[in-house]
C-alpha cells in the first residue's frame, strides 16, 4: 500500500479536551510521521482528525452559554484544534461535521442508501440512554435495571417513526470478511468480542431520529426528502471518514490504512461502519471505489493514579494538566510517554506521576538524551567537534593478532588498570547488522501498528551504544593517543560507530519527539534529506550517514534528568 491514511475519531465538541483525546491524536500523530518518513514522500500520507458536531447536548449547552449551536460547535472546536495543534498534531485537515463539504456528502450517501433499499422507513421502540444519545438493547437495558451504564440515569422508552439500515443483510458478509483479514480488527482481542456479538445475530438499526419542536431535536442533518428526521449522530459522524477524503484529488487515499479510536466506540467501527460502506458500495457503480478500510484499531482507556477516569469522579487527566506536564519536562517527552506507554495494545494503562517520571529519566534523560552527550561530548574533546574519519565498516571484533579498535581500546583499559566489564573478551560489536534490524523491525512494528515496540528501538539501539561504550571505553583509550599512533584512528572509528548509531536512533525516535529531534540534527549537521525513504536515509554508513569533517555542535543536553521528588506540575493555564 502506497498511500496511507489514518484517522482519529472525530471528537464531540462538548467535552473538554482531556488525555483521552490527545492520546489518540498523538498515536496517530505518530504513526503519520513514522509512515512519511517511511515512504520518504509526505504526499503519500493523509492523516484526518475533527469534531462530531451534530450530537443533542450541543444544542443544550449552547442553550445554557446563551449562543447558539453552532456558535458553540465553533468555539468548542478551535478548542480542540488548538489543544492538537499544541501537542504537535501533524495532521492533514480537521474535519467538522457542521461544514457543507462534510453535511453535503452525507445527504449524498444517504440518498443513494435510500435508492438502494438499505436504508428504509420503519418504527422504532427502545430504551434510549439521553446522556449518550443511543439507544440500549432489551437486555442490556435490563442487565443494567433500566439505568446507563455510563451516568447511571433512568434509561426512557421510546417509540419513534424512523429509518432503519439493513444491518442483518451484511451479517454474513461481515463475519466472513473479519474472519479472512485478522487485521481488519485490532488487536485480536478485539476480534473476538467484535465476532462473537455479530455471530449473535444482527437487527436492522435505526439511523435517523424524529424533528420535533424541540429545539434540541432540529440540530442535525435533515434525511433527504424528509424534513421531519434527521441523520442519527453516530451515522453523521462515521461518515466523516470518507467525506473527508470524498474529493477528486483525495479519493485516492480510501481505503483507510488505520481508523485509530478508543475501545468505547468499536461496535459503530467494526460493525455498523463496514456494512454501511459495504451497502454504499453496493448502492451505486459511483460507489465502486468504496472499499473496506484495512484496520480497525480499538485501543484501551488511560486510567489516572490507578482510578478509572470518569466524568461524574472529574478526574480526567485535562489538557491543560498534560501541558502542564510538557512545560516541565518538554512536550516530546510527553509525547513519547503516551505512546510508548499507553494502553494500545488493550490494557489500560495508568497516568501516573511516578511512573512518567521513572520512563522520562530512564529512556529519555539517562537513555537517548545522555547518550547523545557522551557522545558529543567526545566528539567535541577528542576531535575539536568534527566527525572523525571513519576509516572502518562498523564490525567491531577482536582480532587474532590484536590491533583492532576494540583490542587497542581493551589494551588501553587494561594498561590503565580499568578493567572491562565481565565478557568483553572476545565480544564483537556488528553495527551495519545491529542497525539494519532494528530499523526493519521498527518498520515491522509500526505496519502492525504497535507504537511502543516500534519505539523501543530507539533504546535498544542507545543500550547497545552504552554498552560498546562500556566496553572500549574510548575516553580511556583517548589518554593513550599521545603514546600510540593507532589510537587516534581507533577512536575516530569507536565514536563514528557511536554517533551514526545514534543518529540512524534519533529518526527512529523522531516521529514521537520531532521537536528534540530536529534540535539534535541542528546541532549534528545530519537533518535527514527530504524525499528519501528510511530505509536508505537509516542506512549504517550509508549516502546518508554523518560525512567526516562535519561540524557537530554538542548542544544543551536533549532531556535534564527530573527530581522524582518534585510535586506532580499543576494544570498550565
Ligand atoms: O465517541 N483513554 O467522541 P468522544 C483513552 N464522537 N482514550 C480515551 C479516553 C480514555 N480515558 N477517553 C476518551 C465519540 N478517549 C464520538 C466518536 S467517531 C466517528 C465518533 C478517546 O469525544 C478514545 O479514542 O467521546 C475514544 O474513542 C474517543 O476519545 C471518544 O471521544
Amino acid at each position: 500500500m502506497n498511500q496511507y491514511y489514518i484517522t482519529t475519531p472525530i471528537y464531540y465538541v462538548n467535552d473538554r479536551p482531556h488525555i483521552g483525546h490527545c492520546y489518540t491524536t498523538v498515536v496517530a500523530d505518530v504513526a503519520a510521521r513514522f509512515q512519511r518518513m517511511v515512504r520518504g514522500h509526505d504526499a503519500d500520507v493523509f492523516f484526518l482528525t475533527g469534531t462530531d458536531e451534530h450530537a443533542d447536548k450541543v444544542v443544550t449547552s449552547a442553550a445554557e452559554n446563551k449562543v447558539t449551536p453552532q456558535e458553540w460547535a465553533d468555539r468548542n472546536a478551535a478548542e480542540f484544534r488548538r489543544a492538537f495543534g499544541a501537542c504537535n498534531g501533524s495532521f492533514n485537515d480537521f474535519i467538522r461535521t457542521t461544514e457543507s463539504r462534510h453535511k453535503d456528502r452525507v445527504i449524498e450517501y444517504i440518498t443513494s442508501l435510500l435508492k438502494s433499499g438499505d436504508i428504509y422507513r420503519g418504527q422504532y421502540t427502545g430504551w434510549y440512554d439521553q446522556g449518550q444519545e443511543e439507544y440500549v438493547t432489551e437486555n442490556a437495558a435490563r442487565e443494567a435495571d433500566f439505568k446507563s451504564t455510563i451516568s447511571g440515569k433512568p434509561l426512557v422508552k421510546r417509540t419513534e417513526d424512523c429509518y432503519f439500515f439493513k444491518l442483518s443483510k451484511y451479517q454474513d458478509a461481515l463475519q466472513k470478511h473479519i474472519e479472512a483479514h485478522p487485521a481488519f480488527v485490532s488487536p485480536s482481542s478485539r476480534q473476538a468480542e467484535i465476532l462473537g456479538r455479530i455471530r449473535a445475530g444482527l437487527n436492522d438499526v435505526p439511523i435517523s431520529r424524529p424533528v420535533t419542536s424541540d429545539p434540541a431535536t432540529q440540530w442535525g442533518i435533515r434525511v433527504p426528502g424528509d424534513d421531519a428526521n434527521r441523520v442519527y449522530v453516530w451515522i453523521d459522524a462515521l461518515f466523516n471518514y470518507l467525506s473527508g477524503v470524498d474529493a477528486p484529488e483525495r479519493r485516492t487515499f480510501w481505503p483507510a490504512a488505520v481508523h485509530l479510536i478508543g475501545k468505547d466506540i468499536l461496535w459503530f467501527h467494526a460493525a455498523i461502519w463496514p456494512a454501511l460502506l459495504m451497502a454504499l458500495r453496493a448502492s451505486s457503480p459511483a460507489y465502486d471505489w468504496v472499499k473496506l478500510p484495512h484496520t480497525i484499531f480499538g485501543h484501551g482507556w488511560w486510567i489516572s493514579e490507578g482510578m478509572k477516569m470518569s466524568k461524574s469522579l472529574g478526574n480526567f487527566i485535562s489538557f491543560e494538566r498534560l501541558m502542564g506536564y510538557a512545560d516541565r519536562y518538554s512536550l516530546d517527552a510527553v509525547r513519547w510517554f503516551l505512546a510508548t506507554q499507553g494502553p494500545l495494545s488493550g490494557a489500560d494503562a495508568d497516568f501516573a506521576h511516578a511512573k512518567f517520571i521513572e520512563t522520562y529519566n530512564a529512556e529519555l534523560a539517562n537513555g537517548l538524551g545522555n547518550c547523545t552527550s557522551r557522545v558529543s561530548n567526545m566528539i567535541d574533546k577528542y576531535f575539536g567537534g568534527v566527525v572523525p574519519e571513519n576509516a572502518h565498516d562498523g564490525e567491531f571484533a577482536p582480532q587474532p593478532g590484536g590491533g583492532s579498535p576494540i583490542d587497542l581500546a581493551l589494551a588501553a583499559r587494561a594498561a590503565a588498570k580499568n578493567p572491562a566489564p565481565a565478557g568483553a573478551e572476545g565480544r564483537a560489536f556488528h553495527f551495519p547488522e545491529t542497525i539494519a534490524f532494528h530499523v526493519k523491525r521498527a518498520i515491522e512494528d509500526q505496519a502492525a501498528f504497535d507504537m511502543s515496540a516500534s519505539l523501543m528501538h530507539v533504546t535498544e539501539i542507545v543500550r547497545f551504544v552504552d554498552d560498546f561504550i562500556s566496553h572500549t571505553a574510548p575516553f580511556t583509550l583517548a589518554k593513550t593517543m599521545n603514546a600510540n599512533p593507532d589510537a587516534k584512528p581507533a577512536l575516530a572509528a569507536i565514536l563514528f560507530a557511536c554517533a551514526e548509531a545514534l543518529r540512524v536512533a534519533s529518526l527512529l525516535a523522531s516521529p514521537a519527539m520531532p521537536t528534540k529531534m530536529a534540535h539534535l540534527w541542528r546541532d549534528w549537521n545530519c537533518a535527514p534529506a527530504a524525499g528519501v525513504a528510511l530505509v536508505e536515509l537509516a542506512r549504517y554508513a550509508g549516502d546518508h550517514s554523518l560525512k567526516a569533517g562535519q561540524k557537530l555542535v554538542k548542544g544543551e543536553p536533549l532531556f535534564m534528568r527530573a527530581d522524582p521528588a518534585e510535586a506532580p506540575p499543576a494544570e498550565k493555564a
